[in-house]
């Protein structure tokens, strides 16, 4: 059974036992309620002990089953009798008290957690409300202004800020100890939440907290439903307002949005070493890291963040001060602000060597190389690399591009090269491209997997091809764009556009952040074999040409005159009029919604074109490369989620549409065809389990 129930002389024992993190399920809901009918058969126990495992007290109710209806006992029906039961409950939380299991831990009369907990009502995330209670007890014990922040947020708190919150009522090394031994008049003194007066009402607060979601979470649902149902806590008593509460609990775990969030939550953990590789990792407790740029120095930086050993090595004295300066300010940064503390800082410096000399790095037992995108130069640094390093050190390339296969093909044994693709900022995207060249051993794949999951990044892993999975298909997202632009768009309304899906910024605005130069350098190494047949829009070379490199430059697609934000740049309008004439294109206006139809199939055309090669090995793994790497909404799940909310027939009649208009760019995958005719989902068809 998920819950254990003893007595120790008046005191009563209930323990949530379901490893790993005490899901709260059916089991153990009906174990709770067994427990409070055990408590109420007791004579002469004085308190309740409730309590969980140390890793979590309850990380909430489990996600698992919402997929489907509800089953009694329902959550807040047992939370409910928990808190009317005559023996008073005592939590006593360690780990994490999360969503129903911070809502289990409000049915207690009183609450002590282990410093270093975390309890909060992340159930937002997820796209849903609580729907247990919490949104009516938790403002009638802290208040309304700093229960809407919790929730509608669904950001946890620490022990100490729960205590000053009055979310807790005491923190102790041994909570259980504690409260086996509290004072029982302590006890009973504490009320049932339950029964706490109302919140006070607080317009403020909740204007402040619907601008904050607004702005913070626009186009999501439960947000703003949360802040509903807190409100409503001021005006409606317990019952009613958790009725409120479970009816949009119970509708929005349906709903689409909650679905894809629980889709990513998901599919994030289940990112992990592929279930056929079963050789042991190198170990990486000292990491070589070639190239102290800006990639470069990001790597190093999550490595010390990780707590491993780094020699950055750079080309001479210059360059390895300019790598030093490159690190300090990543250090710099995280000092301000306040994701370190000085001790953390000089412990990172400590473990940080900069040189030229390859020597210093001869007990290394991984390299990243993060050297300039030129195959010459890499492959001097894997002979570099080979030279100094151990037989065994796995050696990887975080190349964007580059063939993989041909930088193992320098070494004596091309076995012990994988490609750890980082995302810039390298110390803050989770994403990590994990790319199997044809000689890649199981070890150094393992290592890789072993490295994204010390580094707490969501590994993917890619067979070789130009831009692995997500650089191939940001292409072709970056291509059809500058088709719509030649056509009769502009960057405004194609990043509008986009912004209106869910991104944070469109194509034009990510470019001008990332450098226009970088995109140019990637089609001057195509040039030779790009297909002559295939259309080629000259705008973004004429960009190039003009100096317009983007916001280092002070202009790209846009201007930003005085670094304030963009404006746009009539010379961009002219280019694309001018372009246009030359390809004897009469343009046209396009519609908001007839960009993101073209964006979006170009890129999931594009998608489905990977997973037939096997360069990626499932739907989830697009999902996870697009949410964590290139910005595609979590809350759509992914760009092969969105796709099957779409559906491959209506894909299939999109693309056959445009296919019309240039067969070459749109030709729908054979694999949209099947899954169109057999009614398959793309998730089913590429599930990955091979
Ligand atoms: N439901 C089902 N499985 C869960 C789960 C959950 N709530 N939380 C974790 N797991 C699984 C996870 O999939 C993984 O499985 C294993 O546990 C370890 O998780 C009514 C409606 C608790 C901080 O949003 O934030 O309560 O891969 O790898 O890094 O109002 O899990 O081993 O098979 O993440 O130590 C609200 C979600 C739910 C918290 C632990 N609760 N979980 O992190 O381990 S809705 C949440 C987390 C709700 C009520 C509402 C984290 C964690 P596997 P892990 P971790």
């Amino acid at each position: 059974m998920s819950v254990d129930v003893w007595r120790e002389g008046a005191v009563g024992f209930v323990k949530l036992n379901n490893p790993p993190v005490n899901a709260i399920g059916l089991d153990t809901r009906k174990g709770l309620i067994d427990a409070v009918e055990w408590a109420e058969a007791q004579d002469g126990l004085s308190r309740i002990v409730l309590h969980g495992l140390d890793r979590a007290f309850a990380a909430g109710a489990d996600a698992r089953e919402f997929d489907a209806p509800p089953v009694a006992p329902h959550l807040p029906d047992v939370l409910n009798r928990i808190e009317a039961c005559d023996v008073p409950w005592v939590a006593a939380i360690t780990g994490v008290a999360l969503g129903g299991g911070c809502e289990l831990a409000l049915t207690c009369r009183y609450r002590i957690a282990k410093p270093g907990v975390q309890i909060g009502l992340p159930e937002v995330t997820l796209g849903v409300v609580p729907g247990a209670g919490g949104t009516q007890r938790l403002p009638r014990l802290i208040g309304l202004k700093a229960a809407l922040d919790l929730i509608s947020t669904g950001k946890p708190v620490s022990a100490e800020r729960a205590e000053e919150l009055g979310l807790i009522d005491g923190r102790a090394d041994d909570p259980v100890e504690t409260a086996h031994h509290l004072d029982l008049g302590t006890i009973e003194l504490s009320p049932r939440v339950g029964n706490l007066e109302r919140p006070k009402p607080n317009e403020t607060a909740v204007e402040q907290a619907r601008t904050l979601v607004r702005s913070k979470s626009t186009n999501q649902i439960a947000p703003a439903r949360a802040i509903d149902l807190v409100t409503l806590s001021t005006t409606t008593d317990l019952p009613d307002g958790m009725a409120q509460e479970r009816a949009a609990f119970v509708e929005l775990r349906q709903g689409e949005q909650a679905r894809a969030l629980r889709h990513i939550f998901f599919a994030e953990r289940g990112a992990r070493v592929p279930r056929s590789l079963t050789a042991d990792p190198g170990a990486f407790d000292h990491v070589a890291v070639v190239g102290g740029g800006t990639m470069g120095a990001g790597i190093a930086y999550a490595f010390l963040n990780a707590g491993l050993r780094v020699t950055l090595l750079e080309t001479d004295a210059e360059a390895t001060a300019r790598a030093q300066d490159n690190v300090e300010r990543i250090i710099a940064a995280s000092l301000k602000r306040g994701l370190i503390s000085d001790g953390g800082a000089t412990d990172r410096r400590q473990r940080l060597d900069v040189s030229f000399d390859y020597a210093s790095a001869s007990d290394a037992t991984l390299a990243v190389e993060a050297a300039f995108e030129s195959m010459d130069v890499k492959k001097s640094v894997f002979t570099a690399l080979q030279k100094h390093l151990p037989k065994n050190a796995v050696l990887a390339t975080n190349t964007s591009y580059l063939d993989v296969n041909e930088i193992a093909a320098t070494l004596d044994d091309p076995s012990r090269v994988v490609g750890l693709h980082f995302f810039a900022p390298a110390h803050i995207m989770k994403l990590l491209e994990i790319v199997q060249g044809e000689r890649t051993s199981d070890r150094a794949l393992a290592t890789g997997f072993a490295l994204a999951k010390h580094l707490k990044k969501v590994p993917v892993l890619s067979g070789v091809c130009d831009g692995f999975i997500g650089n191939r298909i940001l292409a072709h997202y970056r291509e059809v764009a500058d088709t719509v632009l030649l056509e009769g768009s502009t960057p405004w309304e194609i990043d509008e556009a986009m912004v209106e899906f869910g991104y944070a910024m469109g194509p034009y605005e990510t470019q001008d952040l990332s450098g226009l130069d970088i995109a140019h350098a990637n089609r001057r190494r195509l040039d030779a074999t790009r297909d002559p047949n295939r259309r080629y829009i000259k705008i973004a070379d004429r960009m190039v040409e003009l100096g317009k490199l983007g916001k280092k430059t002070g202009a790209g697609w846009y201007r930003y005159p005085g670094g304030a934000g963009k404006v746009e740049d009539p010379i961009v309008a002219d280019l694309a009029i001018e372009e246009a004439h030359f390809a004897k294109i009469t343009r046209r206006e396009y519609s908001p919604s007839e960009i993101r139809e073209r964006l979006m199939c170009a890129m999931i055309n594009e998608a489905v074109g990977i997973l037939e090669e096997g360069i990626a090995a499932s739907a989830s793994d697009i999902d996870l490369v697009t949410v964590f790497g290139y910005g595609f909404p979590r809350w759509r799940g992914g760009l092969m989620h969105y796709a099957d909310q779409i559906g491959a027939k209506n894909i299939l009649a999109t693309l056959e549409k445009l296919a019309k208009e240039d067969a070459l760019v749109w030709s729908p995958r054979q694999a949209i065809r099947d899954c169109a005719q057999t009614g398959t989902s793309f998730a089913q068809h590429f599930s990955g389990k091979k």
